[in-house]
C-alpha cells in the first residue's frame, strides 16, 4: 500500500435540523474517531473535520414547520450539535458550519473556477412554481398523488408510501405544500454538471483503481449507478436559503445542497488552518477519506469525485468507509415520530458512561449490514464484558499489588525454575506475551481496514488473555510460599493493563485515561512504539509507586435500562395514539407588549359558505361586536358551513386584510389540530358577550 504522508478525515456534516441520535454516532462519528484516534497514537499527521450542513429543503421545511427563520433554527441546532459532539468526544480539529463566511467564499470560489473553465452547462426549463407565495418549489414542497399507489400525499421526489422515487411532473393533483395551492409551471435558468462527461473517467478511478480496498458494499452502489448511465445535475436552485451562485444573472438562485456541502469539509480544513489548509486537500501524499452512512454513496463517492476532478488540483478520497443502517429495538430510529436514544439525553441520564455506548456501538457496528441496538444487549455487553473482564482484570491486578506490595510495582529478577509452579509461571508469561504480539496485530490490522467491531474484540482479547494469565498462575495460592513468584506475576500483568491502556484509547478513551491514572503512568513514551512496532511494550518500572485502585466500569443496572425501554414505549404508543410527535418547537421569546399589539376576541358567525374552487376555505361573516366582517377560514375540510352558524369563535381582529381566490379576508379564526389531524375551533366554554376580548 502507498505510503502517505498525511491524513484528511471527514465525517458526514449532518443537517442542523435536529438533535443527534445514536444512529447518526454508529454510522459517520464514531468509526471516524476511532479511526483517527488510533492515526494519532500512532504519531501520524491528520485533520479531523467536521461541521453542520445548514442549507437545503431539510432545513427550510424544519424551520418553516418551527415556526423560525432558517438562521435561528441552524443557530440553534448546529449549537446543540456541537457541544453534544465535544461532550460525548468525538474528537473533531474543527466544527465548522456552512452558513460560515469562509464557507460562502470557498463554495462560490469552487463554483466560479469550474464556471471559468466552461465545464457547467445552462439551461432553461419549466418547473413548478407557487404563485401566492411569489416561490419556485423545491420538489419536497410539492405533494400530490402517486402516479403508482394512488397514495395522496406522495412528495414530488418520493412516495413515502411505495417507495417509488418521482419527479415533481409526474404526481397527479400536485398541491404547494407552502400554500396548498395547485402550482404552475414557470420557465428558470440553471446550472448543471455534466456528471456523464465523467463516466469513463469514474469507471477507471473507481471501477478498477478501488476494486479491492474499498468496502463490497459502497463499490456494489457505486457500481450499480456507473452501470445505469450518468446524467448531467443541475447544481443550482430557485431558493432564497443558501450559498448565492456568484453569477450576475443568478438573482435569487443559490447552490444546490449536495453541491455546497461536500465542498464544506474543505471550508472547514480552511477554517482551521487558514495558511496550511492546501496540503490537506491538494498534496497527493495526503490520504483523504470519508465517513459517511449509506445513504450519502453517491454524492461522496462518484458526484463530489467528479467535482474534484473537474475543479482541477484536488486529491480525491482514497476511501469511503460507508456504513450501513443502525434500528433501535428492532424498528427504524425516527427523529420524526421521536423514537430514537437521543445523544445528549443518553450523556444526562446515563452520566459517567461515554465509554459504555462507544463500546457497545461499536461491537455492533453496521459494517456490513443493518445491526440493532437494545438496551439489554448495551446492558449485557456492558456488565459481561466492560466490566467483568476488562474492568476486572485491571482491578484485581490493582488491588493484590495493594494487598502485597503496598502500591509499589515490586522488582522482578528472572524467576529461577526451581518449582513447577515457577517453571509454569514461565510458561504462561511466553504464552500470553506471544498472544498480546498477535492479538495487537490482528487490532491493527483491523484498523487499517476500517473494521472496528473486529479490531475491538481483538482488544478485548487482550484483557481475556490477561485474566487467563491470572487464572493459571494464582498469586494468590502463592503469597504465603514464594513472594518473588507472586511479583514476577505481578509486575507482569500490571505491564499488561499498561499495554491495555495503550490498546483501548482509541476505543474506550475514558477507561485508557482511567488505567494510566491508576498505573501513575501517562505512558506517553511508549504510545508510538507501541501502534508502530505492533507489540507488548515496557509500560513499568520497578519502585514505581501507583495509585489507588479505581473501577474503571460499574455494572449497569436493571432500573437503569427499565426507564429508557419506558421512555421508548412511550414514543411507540404516542404514535399509535396518533399524538403528534413533531410537536412544534418553542418560539421566540416575545415581550407583553408584542401580546398586547394582537386584538383578539370572540365573535358569533352569522353566515357561511363554500369559497368557490376551494376546497379548504369557507367564507364566513362574523359579528365581532364592532362590525359585521368577512373572513376566510381555512377549515371547509373539518367544518359543514351549516355547523357553523351561530357559534362563537375566537379571531385575531386586527391583522392586515388579505386577498384569497379574490375575496379579501379581514382577520383570522383560531384553530388548533387534534389527535386525528382535524381542526378544532377555539370556543369559550361558556358564551360570552361578542367583541370580548382574550386577554
Ligand atoms: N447532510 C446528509 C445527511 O445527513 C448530509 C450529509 C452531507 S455530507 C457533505 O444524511
Ligand atoms: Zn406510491
Amino acid at each position: 500500500m502507498k505510503k502517505f504522508k498525511r491524513y484528511t478525515v471527514t465525517s458526514a456534516l449532518p443537517y442542523a435540523n435536529g438533535p443527534l441520535h445514536i444512529g447518526h454516532i454508529a454510522g459517520a462519528y464514531l468509526p471516524a474517531d476511532t479511526y483517527v484516534r488510533y492515526l494519532r497514537l500512532r504519531g501520524e499527521d491528520v485533520v479531523y473535520v467536521g461541521g453542520s450542513d445548514e442549507h437545503g429543503v431539510a432545513i427550510t421545511l424544519g424551520a418553516r414547520k418551527a415556526g423560525v427563520s432558517p438562521q435561528e433554527f441552524v443557530d440553534k441546532y448546529h449549537e446543540m450539535m456541537k457541544k453534544t459532539f465535544q461532550e460525548f468526544g468525538i474528537s473533531f480539529d474543527v466544527y465548522s458550519r456552512t452558513s460560515a463566511k469562509v464557507h460562502y467564499d470557498t463554495a462560490q470560489e469552487f463554483f466560479t473556477n469550474i464556471y471559468n473553465k466552461g465545464i457547467l452547462k445552462e439551461e432553461t426549463s419549466d418547473q413548478y412554481y407557487d404563485e401566492q407565495e411569489g416561490i419556485f418549489l423545491a420538489d419536497r414542497y410539492i405533494i400530490g398523488t402517486c402516479p403508482n399507489c394512488k397514495y395522496e400525499n406522495a412528495y414530488g421526489d418520493q412516495c413515502e408510501r411505495c417507495g417509488t422515487s418521482l419527479s415533481p411532473r409526474e404526481l397527479i393533483n400536485p398541491r404547494s405544500t407552502v400554500s396548498g395551492q395547485p402550482p404552475v409551471l414557470r420557465q428558470t435558468k440553471h446550472w448543471y454538471f455534466p456528471l456523464d462527461e465523467y463516466e469513463s473517467w469514474l469507471r477507471e478511478w473507481l471501477l478498477e483503481g478501488h476494486k479491492d480496498d474499498w468496502k463490497t458494499n459502497v463499490y456494489g452502489q457505486c457500481k450499480s449507478w456507473l452501470d445505469q448511465g450518468l446524467q448531467p445535475r443541475s447544481i443550482t436552485r430557485d431558493l432564497d436559503w443558501g450559498v448565492p451562485v456568484p453569477l450576475p444573472d443568478a438573482k435569487g438562485k443559490v447552490l444546490y445542497v449536495w453541491f455546497d456541502a461536500p465542498i464544506g469539509y474543505i471550508s472547514a480544513t480552511k477554517e482551521l488552518l487558514p495558511n496550511d489548509w492546501e496540503k490537506y486537500w491538494k498534496d497527493p501524499d495526503t490520504r483523504l477519506i470519508h465517513f459517511i452512512g449509506k445513504d450519502n454513496i453517491v454524492f461522496h463517492c462518484i458526484i463530489f469525485p467528479a467535482m474534484l476532478k473537474a475543479a482541477g488540483d484536488y486529491i480525491l478520497p482514497d476511501n469511503v468507509p460507508a456504513n450501513e443502517f443502525l434500528n433501535l429495538e428492532g424498528d427504524k430510529l425516527s427523529t420524526s415520530r421521536n423514537y430514537a436514544v437521543w445523544l445528549h439525553e443518553y450523556l444526562q441520564e446515563l452520566p459517567g458512561r461515554r465509554d459504555e455506548l462507544r463500546y457497545v456501538l461499536t461491537s455492533i457496528s453496521p459494517e456490513t449490514k443493518d445491526a440493532d441496538f437494545t438496551w439489554k444487549d448495551y446492558q449485557q455487553k456492558v456488565n459481561s464484558e466492560l466490566v467483568a473482564i476488562l474492568g476486572n482484570l485491571v482491578n484485581r491486578v490493582m488491588v493484590l499489588t495493594w494487598k502485597y506490595f503496598d502500591g509499589v510495582v515490586p522488582n522482578a529478577p528472572q524467576l529461577t525454575e526451581s518449582s513447577d509452579a515457577r517453571a509454569g509461571i514461565n510458561r504462561a508469561k511466553e504464552q500470553t506475551a506471544a498472544q498480546f504480539n498477535e492479538s495487537i496485530n490482528e487490532m491493527i490490522n483491523a484498523l487499517d481496514t476500517f473494521l472496528f467491531r473486529e479490531a475491538q474484540f481483538h482488544m478485548m482479547n487482550l484483557a481475556r488473555a490477561g485474566n487467563r494469565f491470572l487464572a493459571d498462575t494464582q498469586p494468590w495460592k502463592l503469597a504465603a510460599t514464594d513472594k518473588d513468584a507472586v511479583a514476577s506475576i505481578l509486575s507482569f500483568s500490571l505491564n499488561l493493563c499498561g499495554n491495555i491502556a495503550l490498546a483501548c484509547e482509541p476505543f474506550l478513551p475514558d477507561g485508557a485515561a482511567a488505567i494510566r491514572r491508576q498505573l501513575n503512568n501517562e505512558l506517553s513514551d511508549q504510545r508510538s512504539t507501541f501502534w508502530k512496532e505492533r507489540r507488548l511494550v515496557d509500560t513499568i518500572t520497578g519502585g514505581h509507586k501507583l495509585n489507588k485502585a479505581e473501577l474503571l466500569y460499574r455494572n449497569v443496572e436493571d432500573a437503569d435500562i427499565e426507564r429508557q425501554i419506558e421512555k421508548l414505549k412511550k414514543a411507540r404508543e404516542a404514535k399509535a395514539a396518533g399524538t403528534p410527535s413533531d410537536v412544534k418547537p418553542l418560539k421566540s421569546q416575545v415581550t407583553i407588549d408584542d401580546f398586547a399589539k394582537l386584538d383578539i376576541r370572540i365573535g358569533t358567525v352569522l353566515q357561511a359558505e363554500k369559497v368557490e374552487k376551494s376546497d379548504k376555505l369557507l367564507k364566513l361573516l362574523v359579528d365581532t361586536g364592532i362590525d359585521r366582517r368577512t373572513i376566510l377560514s381555512g377549515i371547509a375540510r373539518h367544518y359543514k358551513p351549516e355547523d357553523l352558524i351561530g357559534k362563537q369563535v375566537t379571531l385575531i381582529a386586527n391583522l392586515a386584510p388579505r386577498r384569497m381566490m379574490g375575496i379579501e379576508s379581514k382577520g383570522m379564526i383560531l384553530m388548533a389540530e387534534d389527535k386525528d389531524g382535524k381542526l378544532q375551533l377555539l370556543i369559550p366554554s361558556e358564551p360570552v358577550n361578542p367583541g370580548s376580548t382574550v386577554s
